[in-house]
């Protein structure tokens, strides 16, 4: 009696033409697994993977999500692709890297989708990394959640949007998923995480990788909503989701959905199922699809119905297939497009120095920069450590930003640098401008991943869908025996990763007017800030003080600032140099530069990604001898390339080999003063390389 009931009620809320709809769109995603095997040698010139077996709870889930929420699907949830309205065809120009690939345009692998489109679900891009992308879809939700407090999104009548993060159960032991689930239960975040488990891990079996399944690891995440469900039985997953769905959208809380499932195709189309599976038979019991059929048959639909829809998705798939060969490839041409969004910023412009004012320590530059930022644009908000009230900032460079614009807009983060780079990628996604921090450019590295993964990629891979819009300031550089944890240079490293601008302001005023530039540069920014400059305690960086500049002040990204000139006599003569530096090099060359009254030229590139290559040029065809000036070790350098770069563009304009003044090559920086003094470029060694180069 209970069960007829509850199966009564079962077929009331998942009608039959809902199941049949799901039967169809199973059938389809069937027939794509079946297409790319049968023709392997075609499909799998590029790797991908497919949802069979899984089939049932991506359905279950990508039918119910609506324009408004936002869904991040990984690499085998080509079901959900199919059920937001994706068709088979757009799913091909993928797995053939196709020119017209409606995610990426043939730069990314299959089911790697990424979506703006007005009537789906939207889909930032994220990365083929297993479970990185729990921490910018946490971002999107933070994002959502950060605009209802705000008032900043619209009124969708009660269906308010959810974030949907697809995982696989063994990427949830990665390091990353756990901070995201932190952050989404602490902050009670609008957000479904989706777990299929199918005791996979390629070829490792759930046993040897994980002591719990997602429910017990979740139970440590207090507020965690979990249900765990069989996700091969379509209204089961239906309705969970819609359970699901319906609280997270009206209480905004988080919650696993935990859904068994069986892997019935390749891990991949490189990892073939057949080198080391042992439980195939077992899995294929588990089959969704003969389950399907079993429920329309229950509920009353003939198989000849069920054959029809079947052989007609062979038939949608197999002509979308012919279709999809004839596709154009992506040309040559299409290497270089979407590097970077273009940015409205490109002159320098308002006021430098405006009269009346005093000068400002440059902490307080960028902390006055932001400042009017924040009162000016409500999209702007600042996280990290330490940043909120209580001090604001360990360097108080976000002091008195959450008194003044409450704790929702400036906040304390765990200790979680991943997250609080990772998770711009979604604030970016849903139209805020995160500005956020890392402590000490030391503990950039576990927020590296994200920065590298995610943030820097985005914008490219999703082709040109979604740049990532985001400031990440790090105080960096040695300063008054800061030690092995507090003193590092990380430039070399940070501009190595492609997509990412990079400025490394040497004065305040630089620093306000490239801070306001970053703000309204649609992508990502890191903001090198030396932390020996912030009150220009340091004897001879004086220079770092300025004049405020005004509320409108932008210095371009790429544009090189002349900090003093030769004398004309003296280049005429051919006895000058140019020093070409940036941050605290600026100071070391002027006092070096004392030495040589009249004869050298010292340029601050200011920003290090993009460079500004004609300044450096124009630089050494004027003097004929260069020197660059590091903080870093020279090995391996940043400065190394630029040394590469004059050369090969201004060969015939070389008067001497280019000099290269860096810090002592060491595996870290010493705590000691002596030892860390020893380490540190100065105004000796650059004379003493001046001298040298100008009498080459
Ligand atoms: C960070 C990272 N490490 C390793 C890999 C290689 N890799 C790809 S899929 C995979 C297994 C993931 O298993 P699971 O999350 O359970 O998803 P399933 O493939 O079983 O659906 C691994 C290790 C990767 N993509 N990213
Ligand atoms: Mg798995």
């Amino acid at each position: 009696m209970v069960e007829a009931m509850a199966k009564a009620k079962k077929i009331n809320k998942v009608s039959k033409e809902l199941v049949l709809e799901a039967y169809t769109l199973m059938c389809n995603a069937k027939a794509l697994t079946e297409i790319y095997e049968a023709n392997s040698d075609v499909c799998a010139k590029y790797v991908h993977a497919t949802s069979r077996g899984h089939e049932v709870i991506q359905i279950a889930c990508g039918l119910q999500l609506k324009p408004q929420d936002f869904v991040f699907p990984y690499y085998r949830d080509d079901s959900i692709l199919l059920s937001i309205g994706m068709t088979p065809f757009e799913l091909m120009l993928q797995v053939l890297a196709k020119r017209n690939d409606p995610f990426s345009g043939g730069r990314t692998y299959y089911s790697h989708p990424s979506l703006n489109d007005d009537d789906k679900p939207k889909i930032p891009h994220q990365s083929s990394a297993t479970g990185m992308q729990a921490i910018p879809a946490t971002g999107v939700a933070m994002g959502i959640q950060y605009k209802e407090k705000l008032g900043l999104t619209k009124d969708f009548k009660g269906d308010n949007p959810v974030v949907v993060c697809s995982l696989g159960d063994a990427s949830i032991t990665e390091g990353e998923v756990s901070e995201a689930f932190q952050m989404a239960v602490l902050k009670k975040m609008p957000i479904i995480y989706l777990i299929q488990d199918n005791e996979w891990d390629i070829s490792a079996f759930s046993d040897e990788v994980r002591a719990q399944d997602a429910t017990h690891f979740a139970k440590g995440f207090k507020g965690m909503g979990i249900k765990t469900i069989d996700g091969t039985d379509f209204s089961e997953s239906y309705e969970t989701f819609n359970e699901v769905l319906g609280i997270v959208r009206k209480e905004r809380r988080p919650f696993i959905i935990h859904a068994k499932v069986p892997l019935l195709n390749h891990h991949t189309s490189g990892v073939r199922m057949e080198w080391y599976r042992d439980d195939l038979e077992d899995a294929k019991k588990r089959d969704p699809f003969p389950k399907m059929i079993k429920e329309l048959l229950d509920l009353g639909v003939s198989e000849k119905v069920l054959q029809k829809i079947e052989e007609t998705a062979k038939k949608i798939v197999q002509k979308d297939y012919d279709l999809a060969l004839k596709e154009e490839d992506p040309r040559p041409e299409d290497l270089t497009t979407y590097h970077f969004a273009p940015t409205p910023i490109t002159k320098e412009e308002g006021m430098r120095v405006p009269e009346g004012k005093d000068k400002t320590v440059m902490v307080d530059s960028a902390l006055f920069a932001i400042r009017e930022l924040m009162e000016k644009h409500p999209e702007c908000l600042l996280y990290g450590q330490d940043v909120g009230a209580r001090i604001g900032g360990v360097f108080r460079e976000a002091a008195t930003l959450a008194q003044q614009f409450g704790d929702y807009r400036v906040f304390n983060t765990p200790i979680q640098e991943a997250f609080i780079v990772g998770s711009t990628v979604g604030m970016s996604a849903v139209g805020l401008k995160p500005i956020v921090e890392v402590q000490f450019a030391d503990y950039i590295w576990p927020g590296l991943n994200q920065l590298f993964t995610e943030v820097s990629r985005s914008y490219y891979l999703s082709n040109g869908k979604w740049p990532v819009s985001m400031i990440l300031r790090v105080p960096i550089g040695a300063y008054g025996s800061g030690g092995p944890y507090h003193s590092s240079s990380v430039e070399s490293v940070v501009t190595q990763i492609r997509g990412v601008k990079v400025a490394y302001p040497s004065t305040g005023a630089d620093l306000k007017g490239l801070m306001k530039a970053a703000y309204y540069d649609p992508n990502p920014v890191v903001i090198f800030e030396h932390k020996g400059l912030y009150w220009s305690k340091i004897k001879g960086t004086e220079g770092a003080m300025t004049i405020e500049p005004d509320e409108d002040y932008v210095i371009p990204f790429g544009k090189a600032r002349t900090v003093i000139a030769a004398d004309h006599d003296k280049i005429e003569r051919g006895e000058s140099a140019v020093i070409i530096t940036y941050g605290r090099g600026v100071y070391w060359s002027l006092g070096a530069a004392k030495a040589f009254p009249g004869q050298i030229e010292i340029i601050d590139l200011r920003t290090l990604n993009p460079i500004d290559t004609e300044a450096m040029y124009n630089a050494t065809r004027k003097h004929n001898k260069v020197m660059l000036v590091t903080e870093e070790s020279i090995e391996n350098s940043f400065t190394l390339g630029l040394a590469a770069r004059i050369q090969k563009n201004c060969f015939e304009d070389l008067d001497a080999p280019i000099e290269v003044i860096g810090s002592v090559d060491t595996p870290a920086i010493p705590l000691n003063s002596i030892l860390e003094e020893t380490l540190l470029p100065n105004e000796n060694k650059i004379a003493e390389g001046l001298t040298l180069l100008l009498n080459y």
